[in-house]
């Protein structure tokens, strides 16, 4: 299903004059309205008169989280106060929030956005779309929300939480659509279980899960366990929330509406803008956004623009599943490792669940940088026998390092005992006083 054919199968040449239109009112838009972006304009010896092609793009500076924290609350308003309707926030690691001021025009923008995402999942206005992203400040409930309304479909605004009420409503309203974070669907399926009723029996047909590092291979645990399609979508709360990018029918890259967030690729290291099909920090520019417009704000997000067109029709540009983010890169005694990458390892271990968590700690002594992988067992494969344990975690030990090239002791622990959550999964406790 798509959504909107005039923006998503736009003949390219015509998507990026649109683009650059857009681009060029937006650069206009900032430097007469937000006296931060005029001077970071102004510092970098750029004027919006110097903006001739996308490609000029490459001379805007870049907007960084520190510069939204700085900000905080309203310094990056581009309209009077009077024309936000609604704001949202995301609290971050540091404590100090980042928020997203919304006009009309950009609340149009989001629902659209979220429209395509879900028609992405084959969602009409015939489905029921049970809603269990958190609703609030959280980008992933309210835009959910909004887009379910936009295509007409009956939406259950039941939230995160509350995992046996969940699988009930999906029972007696036959929920066909499900959306929420990869680690709450995984573990609404335990919960199933654990109440005698078998998930795949309830009904539903896909699922729209994102807002956290989720790989290949949990996509297929989702998919079995509950017998549905399971959709992976992006978006970040600076950049007006889920609804950014998403799969379609294809299910091998989300497209990016880049025809209201512009992407590009960057370095990370050297901030030099990549070709398409190259690894890098995704970089957007918000080019129809009024309330707090963002110009090529990094990310840390780390994927690629994918090349080639996609056989569902759509001509906006794809970005690959996210391979993890330049902030939350492990250094562990030298090595560059992502969490992600320990997922990935650990699912072609059918003895394990894809529950762990990776406690990262630093000896007084040696200096040297210890990490502990818990890993659950999997009922089936749990056994008192203390030699079969020691088997599998060996077994797992030799994985990791011929995996990813590092040493790391891996603890078996009992299913189900590492805390669970019904939005963001936790995966790493980094000890380290870096
Ligand atoms: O998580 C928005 C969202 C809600 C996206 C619901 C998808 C679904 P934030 O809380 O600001 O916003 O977190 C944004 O989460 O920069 C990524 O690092 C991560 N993230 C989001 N989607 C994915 C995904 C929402 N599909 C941050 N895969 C982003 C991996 C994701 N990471």
């Amino acid at each position: 299903m798509i959504w909107n054919s005039k923006s998503e199968c736009m003949n390219p040449e015509a998507l990026r004059s649109l683009q650059f239109a857009r681009l060029k009112n937006l650069v206009e838009r900032v430097y007469t309205n937000v006296p931060f972006y005029r001077a970071k304009l102004d510092e970098a010896g750029v004027s919006p008169t110097d903006i001739k092609s996308l490609d000029d793009l490459a001379k805007l500076p870049f907007t960084t989280k520190d510069d939204l924290r700085t900000t905080y609350p309203y310094g990056l308003l581009a309209v009077p106060q009077c024309e936000i309707v609604e704001i949202h926030m995301s609290s971050g690691t540091t404590g100090t929030p980042v928020i997203d001021a919304y006009t009309q025009r950009d609340m149009d923008d989001w629902c659209e956005g979220m429209a395509r995402t879900l028609s992405g999942a084959g969602a009409t206005r015939n489905d029921t779309i049970q809603n269990a992203y958190g609703y609030g400040l959280f980008t992933g409930g309210l835009g959910a929300h909004y887009g379910a309304q936009r295509i007409g479909a009956t939406i259950i605004p039941v939230s995160s939480g509350n995992t046996e009420k969940q699988l009930v409503l999906m029972r007696d309203f036959k929920s066909t659509l499900v959306t929420c974070t990869p680690s709450y669907m995984l573990y609404m399926a335990e919960r199933a279980h654990e109440m005698g009723i078998d998930p795949a029996s309830l009904g539903l047909r896909a699922g729209c899960f994102g807002a956290e590092p989720w790989s290949e291979n949990m996509r297929r645990e989702i998919e079995k366990a509950w017998n549905i399609k399971a959709y992976d979508i992006y978006g970040l709360t600076e950049i007006t929330g889920p609804g950014v990018a998403f799969e379609c029918a294809e299910q091998d890259g989300m497209h990016m509406n880049e025809d209201l967030w512009y992407p590009e690729i960057i370095d990370p290291e050297t901030g030099k803008v990549l070709p398409d099909g190259k690894k890098g920090e995704l970089v957007i520019t918000t080019i129809t956004k009024e309330g707090t417009p963002l110009i090529r704000y990094r990310t840390r997000d780390i994927t690629l623009i994918m090349k080639g067109q996609c056989g569902c029709g759509r001509t906006t540009r794809k970005i690959h599943r996210l391979f993890g983010r330049t902030d939350d890169l492990l250094v562990i005694r030298g090595v560059n490792i992502f969490p992600s990458q320990i997922e990935h390892a650990l699912m072609d271990i059918p003895q394990v669940e894809p529950n762990y968590l990776i406690i990262v700690d630093r000896s007084e002594k040696t200096h040297l940088d210890n990490v502990e992988l818990h890993v659950e067992v999997n009922p089936e494969a749990f056994s008192d026998e203390t030699k079969d344990m020691e088997t599998l975690r060996n077994l797992i030990e030799a994985t990791m390092k011929s995996k990813l090239g590092i040493s790391l002791k891996v603890k078996l622990v009992e299913p189900k005992s590492i805390e669970r959550s019904t939005g963001k999964a936790k995966r790493v406790i980094d000890k380290r006083q870096l």
